[in-house]
């Protein structure tokens, strides 16, 4: 462990850690943020009450905040220190309008590279290694994020950011990279780019990958763990309460991210009610910072769905952790009634030996119902096997009917099944782009 004490700190004492730095939290924002001063007033949420705060269950008295509040705040509204002390800042692109825009003081690069080098410690790597960070450098919390709890961890940071894959491998070749960090679907365009490149797998030395910025499934882990012959980490984590670094897997039992409970609250809500949910109970994720201060965000609505588990890991971690995102609730699609996330078609198609792990979800509507056209590319072996495509030789009607029927039958769902060859879709070179909706185009 990176930090032992923290990672392995008895719940009594957390908690004792977490409500102290919760009230310098809640006081600094009272003081310092006027949006949600005004906000805590009228939830009757005083200075004096904030100061007479005797557990940290007591947040669930306050108000969420919700992406919209950063947009609408653009781009410094919610800052609670002046802009002096901040140091850097990050921003995510939405698919609408301004970008949210974040801030970190000095302060808060410390202990967000404090975070991530736990992470990567968490995950497997080691001091002496070689890291080859794919994640992109930028406004992107990604690239950098990780770059300086790699510094900070020791290790020999390679900071390739995203593209150029032809490249990337044959640094992996030459720097003898163990440790890869990028998105899981741009892993997945590596591993493509290795095998047409046919570069033996013994001439890079690559043995851990962590994964994250995107949904992905337990499937997608296991055709990066064979393609790469590596062992694939799940890392979690935004740029509202940070960047990467917030959760991540542990190699030792790979089973649920441990969530840095010193640094975040962790609450499940019901996504209609807003009421707090049992830990075991699916629902949408809220964070609390507790260290934050250029922009501290209280009881943040996140938008991702999971779930938390209370009992203590294998690892000797004590920090609860959470079951990898299942999905974003904004990405659910409802196709002729059923209601589905796009990780269950992904799961469904992976599990087919036939199809290649490629696919794109095209939505559109027809007569005032909700279509939905799944592109998948089918596997080079396939093709080897049965013939060419151009030649009109191969007659896909039976996978076709194959793929269908096991989507009725695990999902309930009617879709159009369009097969590609292989090479078809374009490839992800940082977050993949899954669902291409054309009602949102007219
Ligand atoms: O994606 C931060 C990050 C960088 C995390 C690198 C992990 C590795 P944003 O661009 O603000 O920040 O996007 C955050 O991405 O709310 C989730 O919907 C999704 N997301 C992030 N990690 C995972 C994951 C970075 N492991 C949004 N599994 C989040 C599923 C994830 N979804």
């Amino acid at each position: 462990m990176w930090n032992k004490a923290v990672e392995s700190i008895d719940r009594s004492s957390l908690e004792a850690l977490q409500l102290t730095r919760l009230k310098d939290t809640l006081r600094q924002v009272y003081a310092n943020v006027p949006l949600l001063r005004e906000r805590f007033t009228q939830a009757g949420m005083t200075a004096e009450k904030i100061d007479a705060m005797k557990s940290v269950k007591e947040l669930a008295s306050f108000p969420f905040m919700k992406k919209s509040d950063l947009r609408d705040n653009y781009p410094f509204g919610l800052f609670a220190k002046p802009m002096a002390e901040v140091n850097r800042l990050h921003a995510s692109s939405g698919t609408k309008g301004k970008p949210t825009v974040v801030g970190y003081t000095k302060g808060d690069i410390e202990n967000w590279a404090e975070a991530c080098a736990r992470s990567l410690a968490c995950g497997g790597t080691r001091p002496s290694d070689v890291l080859h960070n794919s994640y992109g450098y930028g406004l992107f919390t990604g690239g950098l994020g990780m770059h300086y709890g790699a510094e900070r961890l020791g290790c020999t940071v390679v900071p390739a950011s995203g593209g150029r894959t032809q490249q990337q491998i044959m640094l992996l070749q030459d720097f003898g990279a163990r440790i890869l960090l990028s998105t899981p679907s741009y892993a997945l365009n590596m591993a493509y780019t290795m095998a047409e490149m046919k570069i033996p797998r013994n001439s890079i030395n690559l043995e851990i990958g962590i994964f994250g910025a995107e949904p992905w499934t337990e499937e997608m882990r296991g055709q990066l763990e064979n393609l790469l012959q590596i062992q694939a980490l799940d890392i979690y984590g935004l740029s509202e309460v940070m960047g990467p670094g917030v959760s991540v897997e542990c190699i030792e039992a790979k089973h649920g991210l441990h969530i840095w409970e010193d640094l975040f609250i962790a609450e499940i809500v019901d996504p209609v009610t807003g009421e707090v949910l049992p830990d075991g109970e699916e629902g949408e994720l809220v964070f609390t910072t507790l260290t934050k201060e250029a922009i501290p965000v209280i009881r943040y609505r996140t938008g991702d769905l999971s779930t938390l588990i209370p009992e203590p890991c294998l690892c000797g971690r004590t920090m609860r952790r959470m079951v990898r995102v299942r999905a974003r609730l904004d990405d659910m699609l409802i196709i002729r009634g059923v209601n589905l996330y796009p990780s269950e078609i992904e799961k469904a198609l992976l599990s087919m030996e036939e199809l290649a792990p490629h696919y794109q979800l095209v939505i559109d509507r027809r007569k005032a119902l909700d279509t939905l056209e799944i592109q998948v590319e089918v596997t080079e072996a396939l093709i080897d096997r049965w013939g060419h495509f151009e030649d009109g030789h191969l007659d896909m009607t039976d996978l076709t009917e194959n793929i269908q029927k096991l989507l009725k039958d695990s999902l309930g769902l009617t879709a159009d099944v369009s097969l590609l060859k292989p090479k078809t879709l374009a490839r992800s070179e940082g977050k993949a782009v899954r669902v291409i909706d054309k009602r949102k185009e007219t």
